[in-house]
């Protein structure tokens, strides 16, 4: 089952090195292309154009056999750094939809753009504007799939090549998925293929149906992960290689200085809250949480504690943010300024979380929807209301939350029975270990 549904994107360029090639020689389009070596060379095909498909050729075939069954397809050697500058500038290119973009090989890229659907759209229209910008930028095509997990999005951008969008669902699962070769699931090679073809299984549907103890006798401890693969399921995340920010922060100046502990806390809350949002839009899980206070003398003082393992959950966040604040003993000091900033990064597993943190991030998750839907204020955590009403009238110079429309303009738009359970679900939840 999934924890919460993803959209994620798989693009895959399509027969890369042979349309780069007709793109730069306009002269080639509509015609055979095979890259990989001259006429008469010993090497093999590297990529192939699709006219020259038509005719068998495929990559890894020796250049002989290829000039045997497309005589007249033109052969062209391969021009590495050609390819690489459109590889760059097409991650770069993918890298303004998501801070989440795992580049898989030199033509092809995962993307998690869960978090970019309300700057963006719905992840089939951000697919469109991306085939539209590697065109215009390159003059060549690409094939979008979309799914829940990466698994499921590999497999929609190979079903709709060349120059396609589609999108496989869990529901595909059981319904179109189950007619294809074992070989198009990701994660199954010719090795494995041909031990599930010896026990006559070819397709996934067979996959999915073969009772597991034939399995697990074939396959001992790989069973498990092959039935998983025929049923879709995959949580690894989508992986960016960018390097990892060092900290996201949030902090408050409030309009007149504060001593009151209880909206102090508040606004911890909501600060805490605010920096979580954006730590799962970028798919982090953090370590270190750092508090910042000044006070109305403009003295500041911070402190800081490491957690045993990183989160991406509110509450361990904000018990460690309000420890920290305790330990400062501010008592009838007038505070002028809050802050709380996270770091010690890691990427989050987005992943079937079997520790009981699991309905924390579910519901974490589930918040993050709402507000990408009607805007940030749309949801905010009981004990964080105190600080609202503080926001609400705040002046325009505070350094808080990118909000959209006041909570009361959000509050009506929003089925409000579903908003007050989520809210009261959290604010139930009793308090854990900070991890
Ligand atoms: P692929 O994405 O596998 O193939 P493709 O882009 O040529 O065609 P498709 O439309 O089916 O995706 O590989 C990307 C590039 O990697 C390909 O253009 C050339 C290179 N490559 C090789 O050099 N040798 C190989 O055996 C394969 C499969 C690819
Ligand atoms: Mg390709
Ligand atoms: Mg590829």
């Amino acid at each position: 089952m999934f924890v919460a549904s993803r959209a994620i994107l798989h693009l895959d360029m399509d027969a890369f090195f042979a349309s780069v090639e007709q793109a730069r020689r306009p002269e080639l389009r509509g015609k055979p292309v095979i890259v990989g070596g001259e006429r008469g060379g010993r090497g093999v095909v590297s990529a192939c154009s699709y006219e020259a498909r038509e005719y068998g050729v495929h990559s890894a075939l020796p250049i002989a056999l290829a000039e045997r069954l497309c005589p007249h397809a033109v052969f062209l050697p391969v021009d590495m750094k050609a390819y690489l500058a459109v590889h760059r500038s097409l991650v770069t290119l993918l890298e303004r939809y998501t801070d989440l973009v795992e580049v898989a090989s030199i033509d092809e890229a995962y993307l998690d753009v869960t978090g970019s659907r309300r700057l963006f759209g719905p992840p089939r229209t951000i697919a469109h504007r991306i085939q539209e910008q590697v065109y215009d930028a390159h003059g060549v095509t690409c094939s979008i799939g979309i799914g829940p997990t990466k698994l499921l999005a590999k497999l929609a951008a190979g079903l709709n090549k060349p120059a396609g969008i589609g999108e496989l669902t869990g529901a595909d699962v059981h319904g179109r998925l189950r007619d294809l070769p074992v070989g198009e699931v990701c994660g199954i090679g010719p090795v494995t293929q041909e031990r599930l073809a010896a026990l006559g299984l070819t397709t996934v549907g067979m996959l999915q149906d073969v009772p597991f103890p034939l399995l697990a006798a074939a396959f001992g401890k790989g069973a498990h992960g092959l039935r998983q693969l025929a049923l879709g399921r995959s949580f690894s995340p989508v992986r960016s290689e960018r390097p990892l920010p060092k900290s996201v922060g949030r902090e408050l100046t409030f309009d007149d200085d504060v001593n009151d502990g209880e909206l102090l806390r508040a606004t911890l809350l909501s600060l805490t809250d605010n920096a979580v949002a954006e730590l799962r839009r970028k798919g982090l899980a953090a370590r270190t949480v750092a508090l910042k206070v000044r006070f109305s003398t403009f003295h500041t003082v911070g402190r800081r504690r490491t957690l045993p393992r990183p989160v991406s959950a509110v509450r361990p966040l904000y018990e460690t943010a309000t420890a920290l604040f305790d330990e400062l003993d501010v008592g009838a000091r007038w505070v002028r300024l809050v802050g709380v900033s996270l770091s010690g990064f890691t990427h989050n597993a987005f992943q079937l979380t079997l520790d009981d943190g699991w309905r924390e991030v579910a519901l974490g998750e589930a918040v993050d929807r709402v507000r990408e839907k009607y805007g940030f204020r749309a949801l905010a955590l009981a004990g964080g209301a105190p600080a609202r009403r503080h926001f609400d009238h705040a002046s325009p110079a505070q350094s808080f939350h990118p909000s959209s429309g006041g909570a009361a303009e959000v509050a009506r738009e929003l089925d409000a029975e579903a908003s007050r359970d989520l809210v009261a679900e959290l604010a139930s939840e009793p308090a854990r270990e900070a991890v």
